[in-house]
C-alpha cells in the first residue's frame, strides 16, 4: 500500500496547546505535574481527554481497569484497529510530557486525519492506560499488564497505596470503571510516542528515537526489622539499626550496578524508616530497589548478587530481612515490522533518527506481548524526566507526532 505522502504533517501548534491545557490539570509546585493515578486530578484529565476525543468524532470505550479507548472508524469496521497511545497519569513530581505526549500525540493524529479527510481501512484507537507510573500503586504499567494477561485483575485491584487505599476502590471512587472486560480487544498493531527520558537523542542531535528494544526491570521491596531504641542512651554495640542496614544495602545496589556496566542501572527510589523520629534508632526500614538492563543475564545477576549481599548485611547487623519482588519484566524486543514503519516514516519525513533501547518501562512493553508493537521517541532537555523541570521543544513534539502519524496511517492502510 502506498505510504502516506511526505507532506502529511500534524498541526504542531494544536498539539502543543493541548499539552499545555492538559498540564493545567494536577499542577505540580515547580511547573510540572502531580496528576497521580486515580486521584480527582486524574479523573479531571480523563474527562478533558474524553471531551477532546468526542469532539474529534471518536467513540470512547472504557474497560473495567479504567483503560480508555477512543475509536475513529475505518473503512472496514471488522478490520482490527491500529492502536496508539500512552498514559495520562504522572509522578508526584512529574513533568508535563511523560506519557501525555503519547496520548495527545495520538489524538493529534486523529485530528489531522480529520482535517485532511484521510480514511484508512483499519480503524484507529487512541488509548490512555491506567496507572502506568506505578508510583501510587505498584507495579508500573499495571493496567496494560492486566490487558496483556501478565497480571490477574483481582491482584491488581487489591494493590494498595501508602494510605492503604485499594486500586479498585479508588477506580470506583473517581467513577472511571467501565463495563468492558479487560484484554478482549484485538489489535492490528500498537504504536506509542514517548519522550526519551534519557540524554542520548539530544546529545546525538537526533530528532527521533526508533525504539528497537526496551530494557528489563526488577523492583525489589526490602523490609528490614531491627529494634526501636533511644539514639542517646543505647550503647553502639547493642543497636539493631534498620536504617543502617538500608544505607548499606542502598550502597550495595549502586556498586552492583556499576560492576555490571555497560547497560546496567540500579538505585533505591522509595525509602521509609520507622518510626522516623529524630531520637529513635529505626526498628524498621522499607525500601524499593530498581534494577534495569537490556541484558537478561545481567538483570538477573544483579538481583541474585543483591539478594546474597543483603542477607549478609542483615545477618551482620542482626536484622530480619524480607525481599519481595513487586515489579518485573524481561527485556523487550519490539516488532521489526512496526519498528521499520517508524524508521521509514522518519526517513521519509526527513527527520534525523537513531535506533535506541528504551531505558524506561512503558505500556508498549506489555502490549508487545499481545500485538505487533513499536515506539517513537523524541528527545527531552538534558535527558531529564520524573522531575518537574522535564522539558521538550514544540519542534521535537511535532516531529514525534509526524512520525507517529505516518507509521500509524501506513499500518492502517489509506483507502484511496
Ligand atoms: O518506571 C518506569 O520506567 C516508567 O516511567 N513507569
Ligand atoms: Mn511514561
Ligand atoms: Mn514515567
Amino acid at each position: 500500500m502506498a505510504a502516506p505522502g511526505e507532506n502529511l504533517r500534524i498541526d504542531g501548534d494544536r498539539l502543543w496547546d493541548s499539552l499545555m491545557e492538559m498540564a493545567k490539570i494536577g499542577p505540580g509546585i515547580a511547573g510540572g505535574n502531580n496528576r497521580q493515578t486515580l486521584t480527582d486530578e486524574d479523573g479531571e484529565g480523563r474527562r478533558l481527554f474524553q471531551e477532546w476525543c468526542e469532539a474529534a468524532g471518536c467513540t470512547m470505550g472504557l474497560d473495567t481497569m479504567g483503560n480508555m479507548f477512543a475509536r475513529r472508524e475505518g473503512a472496514d469496521p471488522d478490520a482490527l484497529p491500529v492502536y496508539v497511545g500512552s498514559h495520562l497519569d504522572t509522578q508526584p513530581t512529574g513533568g508535563k510530557y511523560d506519557g501525555v505526549l503519547g496520548v495527545l500525540g495520538g489524538l493529534e493524529v486523529v485530528r489531522t486525519m480529520n482535517d485532511l479527510g484521510i480514511k484508512t481501512k483499519h480503524p484507529i484507537v487512541v488509548t490512555n492506560w491506567t496507572n502506568e507510573e506505578g508510583t501510587r500503586f505498584a507495579p508500573a504499567m499495571l493496567a496494560s499488564g492486566v490487558f496483556a494477561g501478565v497480571h490477574e485483575q483481582d491482584w491488581a485491584e487489591a494493590r494498595e497505596d501508602a494510605d492503604g487505599k485499594r486500586f479498585g476502590d479508588e477506580l470506583d471512587r473517581i467513577g472511571w470503571r467501565g463495563e468492558e472486560p479487560v484484554g478482549e480487544r484485538k489489535m492490528h498493531a500498537f504504536f506509542e510516542l514517548h519522550i526519551e527520558q534519557g540524554p542520548i537523542l539530544e546529545a546525538e542531535g537526533k530528532d527521533i528515537g526508533v525504539v528497537t528494544h526496551g530494557q528489563g526491570l526488577w523492583w525489589l521491596q526490602v523490609t528490614l526489622t531491627g529494634k526501636d531504641a533511644h539514639t542517646g542512651s543505647t550503647p553502639m554495640e547493642m543497636r539493631v539499626n534498620a536504617g543502617l542496614g538500608m544505607a548499606r544495602i542502598t550502597e550495595a545496589v549502586h556498586r552492583i550496578a556499576m560492576e555490571h556496566l555497560p547497560n546496567a542501572v540500579g538505585a533505591v527510589g522509595q525509602a521509609n524508616v520507622y518510626p522516623n523520629s529524630r531520637n529513635v534508632i529505626p526498628g524498621k526500614a522499607v525500601f524499593t530497589i530498581d534494577f534495569r538492563s537490556p541484558d537478561l543475564e545481567k538483570l538477573n545477576s544483579m538481583r541474585a548478587r543483591l539478594e546474597k549481599e543483603a542477607a549478609e548485611i542483615a545477618e551482620d547487623l542482626g536484622l530480619g530481612i524480607e525481599i519481595e519482588p513487586v515489579g518485573h519484566f524481561d527485556p523487550v524486543t519490539f516488532d521489526p515490522g512496526c519498528v521499520s514503519a517508524v524508521r521509514d516514516a522518519a526517513e521519509r519525513l526527513g527527520y534525523s533518527h537513531l535506533d535506541i533501547v528504551s531505558g524506561a518501562g512503558h505500556d508498549a512493553c506489555w502490549i508487545n506481548q499481545v500485538a505487533p508493537t513499536a515506539m517513537v521517541m523524541c528527545p527531552c532537555v538534558d535527558g531529564l524526566s520524573h522531575n518537574e523541570a522535564e522539558e521538550i521543544s514544540k519542534d521535537w513534539a511535532t516531529a514525534g507526532a509526524d512520525v507517529l502519524m505516518h507509521a500509524v496511517i501506513e499500518t492502517a492502510e489509506i483507502v484511496e
